[in-house]
Formats: structure tokens, sequence, C-alpha cells
């Protein structure tokens, strides 16, 4: 791993071209994982075949010569394994047949069997085997705050009302819930590190429900709890952490912790402000609007170039996009800006 770019940025190292990748690289938007995801109607089901999840994690590998790998799976399977009944089909977000609807569901909670897991592990196995040596994998969980909201909810949703209403009702059994979410996203992390994974992302996709305030109390507690963990294991101890929160109510000086190797910036946060902020200190990754690739490659060329030019002279650069691709994206657009940024 002596070569990776990527890891020599999130240990601030300058790169004379800037290593890239995307969250949500592999997925819909590509033909060729199309023609996989037919084979199955419930998405979770692929995401239970190791062998399906190292080919696809490999396709944007393969298409675009990316300097880091996604292991392919999803968020939720952490809920999943506590039998709260997710499925993915068709034209559908993610669904769960038995939500957690009240406090005591959450104090009758199944305790949390890491091994349940065990497609996730072997699908970091098979995804090492078939990466270049010197690619790095990157390992990942939801944050505590985003796993608890989809378990709350039962769905996706928009504003997640079902959630803010569990919060003012019943804080003592969610802040409990949070601490067993911590304790499952550590174990599976650990986990994922001894499979194979070489960094690992945290996503707080919906840190942006909760208000200042409610984001310590309810979110970074919880994530930062679970950073603790990870350094004080000697197997995860030396593994980069990346930190996404969308849309925090809060200034991203104000979310940033000990511990954390690099924070991934959502479009709408100014990285050039925050780079003079977090230089010499933290890595920073970001943070492409992802609707610029519905525009031209005119326009696609310069906004990528534009955040190539700021943060130029920042060691710890990775580039990427201030969210996930998503699936109405052509790929050749998506060709557009690696060209930009490796020109
Ligand atoms: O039908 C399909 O084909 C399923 C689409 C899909 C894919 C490709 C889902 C369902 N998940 C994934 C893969 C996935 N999810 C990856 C690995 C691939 C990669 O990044 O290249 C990762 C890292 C995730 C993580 C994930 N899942 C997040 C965090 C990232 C983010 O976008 O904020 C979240 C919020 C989810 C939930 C989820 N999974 C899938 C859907 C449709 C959703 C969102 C539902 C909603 O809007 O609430």
């Amino acid at each position: 791993m002596k070569d990776s770019k990527f890891l020599r940025a999130l240990n601030l190292k300058s790169n004379a071209i800037p290593p890239v990748w995307f969250m949500r690289q592999a997925g819909r938007y590509l033909p060729e994982y199309q023609e996989i995801r037919k084979n199955y109607s419930n998405f979770l089901d692929m995401c239970k075949q190791p062998k399906i999840c190292a080919e696809l994690a490999l396709q944007p590998i393969d298409r675009y010569g990316l300097d880091a790998s996604i292991l392919f799976s999803d968020i939720l399977t952490i809920p999943d394994a506590f039998n709260l009944g997710l499925s993915f089909h068709e034209g559908e977000g993610p669904k769960f047949s038995n939500p957690i609807s009240s406090a005591e569901d959450i104090n009758r909670l199944d305790s949390f069997d890491v091994n349940a897991l065990g497609y996730v592990f072997k699908a970091v196995e098979e995804t090492k085997s078939l990466l270049p040596k010197d690619l790095p994998l990157i390992g990942f969980c939801g944050s505590p705050w985003t796993l608890a909201a989809y378990s709350i909810e039962g769905k996706g949703s928009k504003d997640f009302n079902k959630t803010k209403s569990f919060m003012k009702d019943h804080p003592a059994e969610l802040q409990k819930f949070l601490e067993i979410l911590s304790q499952a996203c550590f174990e599976y992390l650990r986990q994922q590190v001894l499979s194979g994974v070489n960094a690992i992302q945290i996503f707080d996709s919906w840190a942006d429900l909760l208000s200042k305030s409610d984001l310590e109390i309810y979110s970074l507690q919880y994530t930062r709890k679970l950073s603790q963990l990870l350094k004080a294991d000697p197997v995860t101890e030396n593994i980069p952490i990346i930190l996404f929160e969308k849309a925090p109510k809060k200034e991203v000086v104000d979310l940033i912790f000990d511990g954390l190797a690099c924070m991934s910036l959502h479009w709408q946060e100014n990285i050039e402000k925050i780079s003079f902020k977090l230089k010499s200190k933290y890595a920073i990754q970001g943070n492409l609007d992802p609707r610029i690739l519905v525009e031209s490659d005119d326009l696609i060329w310069s906004e990528t170039q534009k955040i190539c030019a700021i943060m130029s002279e920042y060691p710890g650069f990775i580039f990427n996009l201030g969210h996930g691709i998503t699936p109405d994206i052509k790929p050749e657009k998506v060709k557009v800006m690696i060209d930009a940024i490796r020109a």
C-alpha cells in the first residue's frame, strides 16, 4: 500500500495529482451494474453474495482507474442484523418490516451478533483478492444516528417525522439505542478491518435532520464514541477514519475531533474557507456538487478544476463529490470529471 495516493493523502502527504474516488461509485448509473442487479428482486439478497459484491466494487475501478475502492454493501446491514427485517424492492428505498416503534422495542432488542454479518466480511476478502495490490479498500458504516433514524422511521423519508416524534417522546430510550448501535458499529468495522479494509468512512447521511444542539446530543457524541473505540483497539488504531456529515447545522470546525483523519465535505460547504482551518491537521475530501454532472462537459471541467486549483497546495486533499452519484448520471460525464482532475 506504500504507493497509494489515497492513503498518502489521509496521512497528510501531498500528491502532484489528487487521488479521486466517489461516494456511490458503484451503482445504478452504471449499465454493467444494472446488468447484474436485474437478477435480484431484493437488493439485500445481492449484498449477501460476496463474489457479486466484489465484482460490483471492481466495476468503477475497471472503468475509470480510481484511486480507492469502496466495499459494495449498504449501511443498513446493521439494523437488519438486529432482525428489523430489511428489504429493498424495485423502485423503492429500504423498508423494515419490523421497525422500532416503541420504547419497549428498544428494551426488547435482540443482542447484536457480528457473525450475522459474515457475508460482508467475506465480501471484503473477495474484493481484496481481486483488487490491484496497491489499491486501498474503504470499509464503512452508517453513523449510529443515521442507523437509528432508518430503524425508527422504517423506511427512507423526506422529513423523518416518526423519528422526530420518537426523539421527543423517548429521549432516554433513543440514547440507549444509540449506545447499542455505537458498539455494534465498532464490532462491525473491527471485523471489516480484520478482513482487509484499509480505511473507514462513517456516513452521517441524516445529520441534516438535527438542530445544532441535537446534532451534538444524538449524533456527534456517538460518532466520537465509535471513533474512540476504534482508536483504543490494537486492530483498528492505525486505520484512518473519514467522516461524512450531510448538511450539518454546525460549522465543520465544530464537528472534527481527535482521532479523525479526514472530513468529507458536503457540497454546500465552502471548501476554501474550511481548508484554511483544517490545514496540516486533517485531510479533506470533496466536494463537487453531484448535480454538476447533468451539465455540459465544459461546465463539469471548469467546476472540477476550480476545486483542484483551490486545493492544489493542501497536503491531504482527496477529490470526491459532495454526496453520492445519482442514478440519472451518464457514465461519460463522470469520465469528464476524472479527466479534468488528472489534466
Ligand atoms: O436498487 C438498487 O440497485 C439499490 C441501490 C443501492 C446501492 C447501489 C442502495 C440502496 N445501496 C447501494 C450501495 C451503497 N450504499 C454503497 C456502496 C456502493 C458505493 O458507494 O460505491 C454505500 C457506501 C451505501 C451507503 C448508503 N446506503 C448510505 C450512505 C451514503 C449516502 O448516500 O448518504 C445511505 C443513506 C444508504 C441507504 C440507502 N441504500 C439504498 C438506498 C436507495 C438508500 C437511500 C434511501 C433513502 O433515500 O432514504
